[in-house]
């Protein structure tokens, strides 16, 4: 075949990890601990990567790490940008050791930078939007890690707006981006009045979790548990793709932070 008429290869990779045997361990802060089917949740996952992959995505598994059991939500460990990545330090102890091996597997494609203790700073907090990065201050993002957030992307023209997030975990749970000048939110979780410089979608009042979807590739993965607020999506448009992801939800995990996706380069 000719160069010309070769197919291209996907431009987009997407790092993930499987699901960790000790999920069941996994930190929790606004969730009653209940039964995590590991098996389920790794076949969910698995669906999951399916599901990226045929949106364009190549899927780079990060190794495993059975003794950490939140290590399948790789989102947290880093925030990754054209021109870098910044290594994160979670804000749960429980999660530090699973940045090194994230670290690992994005040397190969851009310049790294570390967030420094006392910092914390979780890639869930993260909602990058165009040059506009929206860090949340939670539970386990602070000030500081904002701080050196901004220090990193300021070069690069970001500009860092930090904001309250209300009884979620992550800024992310309360807002994502489900087209580029598009998110969805739940207005009693983030301050809506912060996204008024977009078209802004509200979940469905009954779907209070349903705020974290994964814009990729022109569509949106979006959770099976939450049909009303698909719905909505779907009324504006947009191109869903439902996963079920039951047993992630139990560890308070989305369809966010089981990936990070970014372009592969030139
Ligand atoms: C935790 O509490 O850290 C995990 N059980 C869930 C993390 C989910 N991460 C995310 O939404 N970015």
């Amino acid at each position: 075949m000719s160069p010309m008429k070769r197919r291209r290869g996907p431009t987009l990779i997407a790092l993930t990890r499987d699901v960790s045997p000790s999920l069941a361990r996994c930190e929790l802060t606004h969730l009653s601990r209940e039964f995590i089917d590991v098996e389920r949740a790794r076949a969910q996952h698995r669906v999951y990567e399916e599901c990226l992959r045929s949106l364009g995505c190549d899927i780079r598994r990060v190794p495993e790490a059975p003794g950490l059991p939140d290590a399948v939500f790789v989102e947290d460990a880093a925030v990754v940008l054209e021109e870098l990545a910044v290594i994160t330090r979670p804000g749960a102890a429980s999660r530090r050791d699973e940045v090194s091996s994230v670290a690992e597997a994005l040397t190969p494609h851009r310049k790294l930078v570390e967030i420094e203790p006392p910092g914390t700073l979780d890639g869930g907090d993260v909602l990058v939007i165009g040059r506009g990065v929206f860090v949340g201050l939670s539970a386990r993002s602070d000030e500081d890690g904002a701080r050196q957030l901004a220090a990193a992307v300021a070069p690069h023209g970001y500009t860092v707006r930090p904001l309250a997030v209300g009884s979620c975990l992550h800024l992310k749970t309360a807002v994502t981006r489900v087209a580029p000048e598009t998110v969805l939110l739940n207005p009693d979780w983030v301050d809506a009045r912060a996204f008024d410089a977009f078209e802004r979608i509200a979940v469905d009042p009954n779907e209070p979790w349903g705020a974290n979807a994964l814009e990729v590739g022109g569509a949106v993965v979006y959770p099976a548990a939450f049909p009303r607020t698909r719905d909505r999506l779907l009324r504006h448009g947009l191109d869903v793709r439902e996963v079920d992801v039951s047993e992630l939800a139990k560890a308070e995990g989305g369809v966010t932070c089981c990936s990070l996706v970014f372009g592969a380069g030139p």
